[in-house]
């Protein structure tokens, strides 16, 4: 039988335009809106960072914390949609200047623990086991800063509480090398996979790929989706692309480079990606040019570019690769899958 997908994106991703230079380019939209926007598309579900679900999170009352998350369920359930993961946004807060998990100050790390709790408690609230990790300030812009083997003590030390505090509870780590910080302390899927190992329930942590990260470690997402699912943890995905080695771009699935996007998807078919349940997210963001009119574009059109990438891939003419594989004839294979993809 073959596989058919689920598609989920995240409120973050109808964004308005800011860049480190200027402002938004678009007016902020509600959230009401932007599930009506979700149901319209005809995606499944959508995916949430803790303060998405309850704004100004850090000044509310676990009460009040239960009471608006409950809200949001209910507003997921009459759309007919489900919250696929939840995530501490750990990077805003004047406690996560020096770092999360990592920070070299004991009482900000506490914080960032204790943040990552309340994050177990919406997500159970919403109805979804899985926490995503985005460990965007674990890391250095200066090597002097932090002792690395003690950073990694401490991402395990955590890890073991959010593991420790709930039973269902799984991580994924969403790696990615660089940005904001010079260097990460968990830069591919290798990384979060050998960690996983370190932590008190290695069968609870798992990973999520974003195709960009892995462009801007220097990988091919491919050979990440490949190892991730040799493991079983490829537990989420966030597809888009990237330009080369430049400021996480986020771009349309496929905008960049197609083949690689290709090839991604010929990964995810081989791996029955989505079998257990598993989304597929866009982590994509319109072109800060774009118009109030035109802003659901970049989702619709990464959905579309999947679906006929399945499409490629499923009618990919694999009797004739294999005979050229027997026969070494590279040049010919790479021909084959380029005048596929360009439609003969
Ligand atoms: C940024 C990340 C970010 C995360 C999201 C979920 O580079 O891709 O968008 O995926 O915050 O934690
Ligand atoms: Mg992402």
């Amino acid at each position: 039988m073959a596989q058919t997908y689920k598609f989920c994106f995240g409120p973050w991703n109808i964004s308005e335009g800011t860049d480190p230079y200027g402002p938004p380019t678009r007016p902020p939209q509600t959230f009401d809106w932007k599930i009506a926007a979700m149901k319209k598309l005809g995606f499944d579900a959508m995916m949430f960072h803790d303060d998405d679900v309850v704004p100004d999170i850090d000044t509310k009352s676990p009460a009040q914390i239960r009471r608006e998350s409950k809200e949001v369920k209910k507003k997921l359930a009459d759309a007919g949609l489900v919250a696929e993961m939840v995530a501490p946004r750990l990077w805003f807060s004047p406690n996560t200047i020096d770092g999360a998990y990592t920070s070299n100050d004991a009482a900000q790390r506490q914080y960032a623990i204790d943040r990552s709790l309340r994050c177990i408690d919406i997500a159970k609230i919403l109805g979804t086991d899985l926490i995503v990790l985005w460990l965007a300030r674990e890391g250095t812009y200066l090597r002097e800063s932090k002792n690395g083997r003690r950073s990694i003590e401490l991402l395990v030390a955590a890890f073991d509480k959010l593991l420790g505090a709930d039973k269902k509870t799984r991580l994924a780590i969403e790696p990615k090398p660089n940005e904001p910080m010079d260097h990460a302390y968990l830069p591919t899927i290798g990384h979060a996979l050998a960690v996983a190992q370190l932590t008190c329930d290695a069968k609870r942590v798992g990973c999520v790929i974003e195709s960009a990260h892995a462009i801007l470690a220097g990988l091919d997402p491919a050979d990440e989706i490949d190892f991730a699912t040799s493991f079983g943890k490829l537990w989420s995905l966030h597809l888009n692309d990237q330009n080369g080695l430049k400021f996480d771009q986020d771009k349309p699935f496929g905008s960049a480079n197609l083949r690689v996007a290709f090839n991604q998807v010929r990964a995810l078919e081989r791996n029955q990606y989505g079998r257990d349940g598993q989304f597929v997210c866009f982590d994509v963001h319109p072109f800060r040019g774009t118009k109030p009119e035109h802003w659901l574009g970049h989702l619709e059109n990464s959905r579309r570019t999947f679906l006929r990438l399945v499409e490629k891939s499923r009618t990919f003419n694999e009797t004739r690769a294999q005979a050229l594989i027997a026969d070494r004839d590279y040049q010919a294979l790479d021909q084959l899958a380029l005048d596929h993809l360009l439609g003969r």
